[in-house]
């Protein structure tokens, strides 16, 4: 049911329903590596496609929040504290310009959400892990937001112009938090026994999870992975596994400078390959967490419907006040 393709397809080999959707003007833009902008023709595929990656990453921002929130009150020191507040207010952000993103594609956010929130849509399965001590946070700084910088660095050259452009200033952003999460490992490793097991049992729980981020195996192109067709529409750039791999080359060095283990003793660098062999990703316990059954699922679903329950009249406020607004800033502009 899952999987991937590894190199894109030549257009021969993309199905005849996708390809006769698929108008010149719309294959010219892509072949000449341009953008597809809001108001261009698109097939309705590559549209869908779209507003379900963007959604599912919006999603995963907001959904974020919460394990990384989890420690805000209980940061060690007031610069921690603050730091990590700056981060949770990151990722918020970083949710509304994906939202706003998905907009441009003729999709209402308050529907995106209804849809999270129904579990229409999904978010990543690594928000469903607990954050059970202060090294959490530096391993999802560390190993999350690396992963994601691996995996969205690439989406800067999407094809569709306002998630690329979205994307620029989101990984500005998660290369700062990498580097805090680094920091606060980093601190920890060179503290007192305590603290250095504290940081390995985290860097040991978020490890594989991490690696699960980056979707399932590339298994071919029949299996019904997304990963052939949008390489093939130029949203995504590279298939799951080569961005796990890249991000398995650069992790490795990264930990020897922190003086922690990755939980693979498998982990060796093979000279030939010019990559790091590591035990194969058992991608059940992926499939078990997108289903539902990870150890926090509930938790952040139950805390996100929740809150936007709770949050309906600060929304309604908002809006009884543009609509206050709204006409007299026009008649404003037209007097001035
Ligand atoms: N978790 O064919 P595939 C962050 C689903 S935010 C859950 O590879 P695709 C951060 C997939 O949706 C990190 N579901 O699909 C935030 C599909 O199911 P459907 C989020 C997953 O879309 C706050 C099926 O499995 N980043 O870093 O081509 C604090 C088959 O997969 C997962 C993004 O969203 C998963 N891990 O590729 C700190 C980046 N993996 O939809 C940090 C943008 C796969 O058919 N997204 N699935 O029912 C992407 O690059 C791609 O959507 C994915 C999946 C690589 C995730």
């Amino acid at each position: 049911m899952y999987g991937n393709d590894f190199a894109p397809p030549a257009a021969g080999e993309r199905t005849a329903a996708v390809v006769a959707e698929e108008s010149a003007s719309f294959r010219d833009v892509l072949d000449s590596g341009g953008r597809i902008e809001p108001r261009d023709e698109m097939p309705e595929g590559y549209r869908r496609t779209l507003i379900r990656q963007m959604a599912q990453h919006a999603h995963s921002e907001i959904i974020g929040m919460q394990p990384e929130g989890n420690w805000i009150s209980r940061a060690p020191s007031l610069r921690r504290k603050a730091i990590l507040m700056a981060k949770v207010q990151d990722e918020a952000g970083h949710g509304l310009y994906l939202y706003a993103a998905a907009e441009t594609l003729g999709v209402d956010r308050a529907d995106l959400l209804d849809q999270l929130h129904d579990g229409r849509q999904k978010y990543s399965s690594i928000f469903n892990y607990p954050t059970l001590t202060w090294a959490d946070v530096g391993a999802i700084g560390w190993l999350v937001d690396g992963a994601a910088i691996v995996n969205q660095v690439p989406l800067c050259r999407c094809s569709y112009g306002p998630y690329a452009r979205a994307m620029v200033r989101v990984c500005k952003e998660e290369s700062f938090h990498q580097r805090q999460g680094f920091d606060i490992l980093h601190t920890l490793a060179q503290g007192t026994p305590a603290q250095k097991a504290m940081a390995q049992d985290a860097v040991d729980r978020y490890w594989w999870p991490s690696l699960m981020m980056f979707g399932p195996a590339d298994s071919g192109a029949d299996s019904g992975g997304h990963t052939a067709q949008s390489m093939a529409w130029g949203i995504k750039r590279f298939s799951n596994d080569e961005l796990r791999q890249k991000f398995i080359d650069m992790t490795v060095p990264q930990a020897d400078a922190l003086g922690l283990t990755l939980p693979d003793p498998a982990l060796t660098w093979n000279e030939e390959r010019g990559h790091f062999d590591h035990t194969p990703v058992d991608f059940t316990e992926l499939f078990e967490v997108i289903a539902g059954r990870g150890p926090c699922n509930e938790q952040r679903m139950a805390h996100r419907v929740g809150a936007h329950r709770d949050g309906a009249w600060v929304r309604d406020a908002a809006e009884a006040y543009a609509a206050k607004h709204a006409p007299r800033a026009t008649a404003g502009e037209g007097a001035a």
